[in-house]
């Protein structure tokens, strides 16, 4: 550390001091939640010089901004804790203080401003860039609720709203001399930006996370108030503050919501003002270098409003013309695909766009009225033109637009990255293959190794002789020979089983259920889709409760097994629901047998989320990884795992296939149709032949309508039956091809669990091969391939 990274020490008399402010009494009487604002806000007095002169050495060059409507950002204060390197400072003063480190880190609400694997690649993002001092800033919305929280009441997905900074967040800054205005047809705003400082690892440089909230210009209508109309004073309020409540709880499915548009707008517009404003300061009124100081990368299509955005404001506010703007335009957006499912490819009515800002409606059908015309000039045909364009069918398509504007798209893994190029997006790469490029996601070594995995860390330090390896992960390959030493074997899985019985206290503790820390941990955690196929694994469960009952296998020899299962499911997502009931039902019948109890045991973690991950993750033993090959655009937690010494069971999807690239194929369990293979499979396809024919297959699934589990007669179990064998509501049935796979996901998770209680020694050097090879999957590596490939751009160190 410099000299100048600590203003003042983190000492206990500091700590104490604001603890008492928080609190208002002596700090060993403060609750552990008045003892965590206490120590946040002494870690914000840490960084606050360091996070306004990166700021300001940011202002001059060139930044990349990354716009995007989700930051799964977790708990704050063990990373910058970690960061800052004050963990152990930290702890001697909460200890001087009579409370204990571990229980005030419990005590912070995570900041769940995402849904799932795209916002948590966003968080992880913005820590790579801070700990490489890159000029990046992050923006988003400030949700008042962030995802919903998950109850489980009578094996049901009950949701409540998580009201996560309702007694106030010490990690964020309310900058209101910086906010701006946002004005719709039917509405004006003003957006005030909270910025959250981002901490990097081994740096003094402190990035910058701004999310915006939306205010009524007035707090209150007095004239309305004082004339006695409350109701009216009060209601346009609350139409404002209706902006940025909540969080959409979908993930991968688009809905069409006016509110949800209102909110992408709303973040970008303002994001665009604050952008110009700053480059304006710097570099003055003519913006035509506005491209060579600024480039924005979009998560996903959520924010493409920023592209008509951006040329209403140079145009309409700062009188530039369509052309010179459109090149601005042209030089300035990056865009990241996230999926390959056609549901979820956000298309808007035309007449939303009327609505809300009829401006922004003329600048799209001008991009529309000029796309088709430069394709025309390319002899495309106009079936073709029609089918891209922006606008049509009285749908606007934020997808196209993207492509069209973008200097830059890209997958998220290899074969995603293939997969779009050749069907999701096939024409814009016909047209111009040049904007194509690959970047695979990455996870941040920090939060899940360093912090979530102290005793690895610890170790693999020790190994290496330094911890070079936090902030550059591929030196564990220097590792990757001692898998040959039975002490160092033995010392990685002491260290499994104390992160298992790490695990197994915590979950009693939360939801009271025993485990046995000596059973396999097998895990599947992620948002709950068809497409993830949690059901097949749930089946898979279900025949070997059976094969015990019936006595194909005998209970003695069967390795003991925890299987634990974490997930969300969109609250109008019904066959997800239904999934988590058949899990829960399933745990039920397992969890109360009496014979099949004793090896077998099911959980289901409730409000599955980040923090909880931090606990699941290092106590895996098996990571389930199990989408239809072709499906899961890359995948993240496959990442965690494989870096947490968790072996893949999985399909070749997503980055799945460049783990087992970089593990080998003897150090992960692959199955299941390929993608390459799954068209001539369908063709030929039918269910009812599989379910009549495959091992084990008739009898689960009968299972899930004679009784045998209970859905409360509503049909729920017999829906799911019927996905599987008839369609129900989809073309065709299966189309996660479940049944299809079944047989070879059974041989394979059989195998794998034998292998785990054959050899212990054998198990142990595939884990460490696997933690030695995670290099690539560091979100290190994938932001200097960004900011090298797409954004150009060179660390800034404060110094
Ligand atoms: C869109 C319109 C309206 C409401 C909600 C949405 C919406 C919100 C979130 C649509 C999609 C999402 C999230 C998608 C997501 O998380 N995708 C995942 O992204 C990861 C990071 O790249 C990949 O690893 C996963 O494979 C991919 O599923």
């Amino acid at each position: 550390m410099t000299e100048n990274s600590h203003p003042r020490a983190l000492d206990a008399s500091t700590v104490g001091g604001y603890v008492r402010s928080y609190s208002g009494v002596i700090p060993q009487d403060a609750t552990n939640r008045k003892f965590w604002f206490g120590l946040s806000a002494s870690v914000m007095e840490q960084l606050a010089d360091n996070w306004e002169k990166t700021t300001a050495a940011y202002r001059a060059t060139r930044q990349q901004h990354y716009f995007s409507a989700e930051f799964l950002m977790g708990r704050a204060l063990l990373n910058n804790l970690t960061n800052l390197d004050l963990v152990e400072e930290a702890k001697a003063a909460v200890a001087a203080n009579g409370h204990e480190l571990g229980d005030v880190l419990e005590a912070e609400n995570d900041a769940a401003l995402g849904n799932g694997g795209l916002g948590r690649l966003a968080a992880c993002f913005l820590d790579s860039c801070a700990t490489q001092d890159l000029p990046v800033t992050g923006y988003g919305i400030l949700y008042r609720y962030g995802l919903f929280k998950q109850n489980i009441e009578s094996g049901y997905q009950a949701e409540e709203p998580d009201a996560w900074m309702e007694d106030g967040y010490p990690f964020v800054v309310r900058r209101e001399e910086q906010e701006r205005v946002v004005t719709f047809d039917d509405m004006v705003t003003r957006a005030v930006p909270y910025d959250m400082p981002i901490t990097g690892y081994g740096t003094n440089n402190v990035g910058t996370l701004r999310l915006w909230k939306a205010e009524p210009l007035e707090e209150f209508d007095y004239d309305a108030f004082n004339s006695q109309r409350f109701t009216d004073a009060i209601v346009e309020r609350e139409r404002i503050n209706d902006l940025c409540r909540v969080l959409y709880p979908n993930d991968t499915t688009y809905a069409g919501k006016v509110l949800r548009v209102r909110q992408q707008y709303f973040f970008v517009s303002a994001s665009l003002q604050a952008m110009i404003d700053a480059y304006i300061a710097e570099h003055g009124e003519d913006l035509s270098d506005f491209a060579k100081y600024n480039c924005i990368q979009l998560n996903d299509t959520h924010p493409v409003l920023a592209i008509p955005e951006l040329m209403r404001l140079l145009m309409d506010e700062h009188n530039l013309g369509w052309d010179k703007a459109w090149a601005i335009v042209q030089q300035t957006f990056a865009y990241t695909n996230h999926t390959v499912l056609a549901e979820a490819l956000e298309q808007w009515e035309v007449s939303i766009f009327q609505q809300l800002f009829y401006r922004v409606w003329e600048i799209v059908q001008e991009i529309d009225r000029r796309f088709r015309e430069e394709l025309r000039g390319l002899g495309v045909d106009e079936g073709t033109i029609h089918y891209l364009s922006p606008v049509h069918d009285g749908n606007v398509y934020m997808a196209w637009i993207a492509c069209y504007a973008a200097y830059s798209i890209n997958g998220v893994a290899a074969l995603h990255t293939e997969i779009i190029k050749a069907e999701t997006l096939k024409q814009w790469h016909d047209l111009w293959p040049e904007k194509f490029n690959n970047k695979t996601n990455g996870v941040t070594p920090r939060r899940w190794l360093t912090m979530c995995n102290p005793r690895l860390a610890d170790l693999l330090t020790r190994e290496l002789g330094n911890d070079a390896w936090v902030t550059n992960l591929d030196e564990l390959k220097k590792l990757t020979s001692r898998a040959d030493d039975d002490a160092l074997m033995d010392e990685l899985m002491d260290i499994k089983a104390a992160n298992k019985a790490d695990f197994a206290e915590w979950i009693l503790e939360r939801q009271g259920e025993k485990i046995d820390p000596s059973s396999i941990f097998d895990v599947q955690i992620k948002r709950l889709h068809e497409y993830k196929r949690q059901l097949m694994n749930a089946l898979y469960i279900l025949d070997l409760y059976f094969r015990i009952k019936d006595g194909e296998l005998d209970v003695n020899d069967v390795p003991k097994r925890t299987f634990i299962f974490g997930a969300k499911a969109a609250p109008g997502y019904v066959r997800a629901k239904a999934i988590i009931k058949l899990i829960n039902e399933i745990a039920r019948l397992v969890n109360n047998d009496e014979v099949v109890s004793k090896v077998l045991h099911v959980v289901f973690v409730e409000n599955y989320n980040v923090s909880p991950a931090e606990h699941i993750i290092p106590a895996a033993d098996v990571s389930e990884q199990i989408s239809t090959a072709g499906k899961e655009a890359s995948g993240t937690s496959n990442m965690k795992f494989i870096m947490n010494g968790a072996l893949t069971l999985g399909t070749l999807d997503g980055a799945n296939v460049e783990i087992v690239d970089a593990v080998g194929n003897d150090n992960a369990y692959i199955f299941g149709a390929k993608v390459e293979e799954l068209p001539a499979l369908k063709a030929s396809y039918n269910p009812h032949a599989v379910y009549e024919n495959t091992k084990g297959l008739k009898r689960v699934l009968d299972a899930l309508v004679d009784g045998t589990l209970n859905d409360d007669h509503s049909g729920a179990f017999h829906d799911l039956r019927g996905s599987l064998l008839d369609g129900n509501g989809w073309e065709t049935p299966d189309v996660y091809y479940v049944l299809g796979d079944f047989e070879s996901f059974r041989e394979t998770r059989d195998r794998m669990a034998a292998d785990y209680v054959a050899d212990q020694r054998a198990w142990a050097r595939k884990c460490w091969i696997n933690i030695c090879e995670s290099g690539r999957f560091s979100s290190d590596r994938t932001i200097s391939d960004y900011a090298r490939e797409v954004w150009k751009l060179e660390a800034t160190p404060i110094n």
